[in-house]
């Protein structure tokens, strides 16, 4: 057993009670307008800005800081297009049969469908992997510890970094999505977790017309 080694934490950085409040808003108004998107604009945006969200998304805190993660950034026309394919073909099944009617009742308001057109206009596809274990240099599993929870924190992170960069993104997830593995080439061992489709906005993109629930009501104090 080694002993643990820690440092001061010197990266923290205090605001003043006023300047913390304003930075609580404004963040809090920033995200407001995060909208999620399904219609995609095919203009380039560098692979360096979605690399510079992911690596932000790896600082996502994890259980026992195993990072039970993985992202694979497409932006290759003939993998999209693959995806597109492989996506489309589980959704026309779950609109045409799969899902049942309480579910695409709860879709209507959104306006989805089975044409996935997007997962080639947009020039990045982020697909994220939940990792069940990891292995040792000696070939042993190591076992991980709450890794959809680590994953979904990641996966906000990332998302929160892609707005703030200026990027919009669909938390897309063709259902069941285990062709990503074989196309993507990962492990069994590694779940897809979602697509995470990203670029600008087309310029004629179109939200739908639904709200957030008021904090009153998402939030208990005591
Ligand atoms: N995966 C399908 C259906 C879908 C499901 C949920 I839950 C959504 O919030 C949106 C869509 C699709 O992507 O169309």
């Amino acid at each position: 057993m080694t002993r643990p080694k820690f440092l001061p934490y010197e990266t923290y950085r205090e605001y003043p009670a006023g300047e913390m409040r304003q930075r609580a808003e404004s963040f809090r108004d920033d995200m407001r307008r995060r909208r999620t998107v399904r219609q995609f604009s095919d203009r380039p945006v560098d692979r360096s800005i979605i690399e510079a969200c992911i690596a932000a998304a790896g600082t996502a805190p994890s259980g026992a800081n195993m990072q039970p993660w993985h992202f694979v950034l497409v932006s290759d026309p003939t993998i999209k297009h693959q995806i597109r394919i492989a996506a489309e073909l589980e959704e026309r099944e779950f609109y045409t049969g799969r899902a049942p009617q309480e579910w695409l009742d709860a879709l209507e308001s959104l306006g989805t469908d089975e044409h996935k057109p997007f997962l080639e206009t947009a020039p990045h596809l982020v697909a994220v992997f939940v990792q069940k274990h990891s292995t040792a240099p000696d070939g042993s599993r190591i076992k991980h510890y709450y890794p959809v929870e680590s994953v979904g924190i990641a996966t906000g992170i990332l998302i929160t970094g892609l707005h703030w960069a200026g990027l919009a993104t669909l938390t897309h997830t063709p259902s069941p999505m285990g062709f990503l593995n074989e196309i993507l080439g990962r492990p069994t061992h590694e779940r897809p977790f979602l697509l995470l489709v990203t670029g600008y906005p087309a310029e004629d993109a179109q939200v739908p017309v639904i709200g957030k629930k008021p904090l009153a009501e998402i939030l208990t104090l005591k």
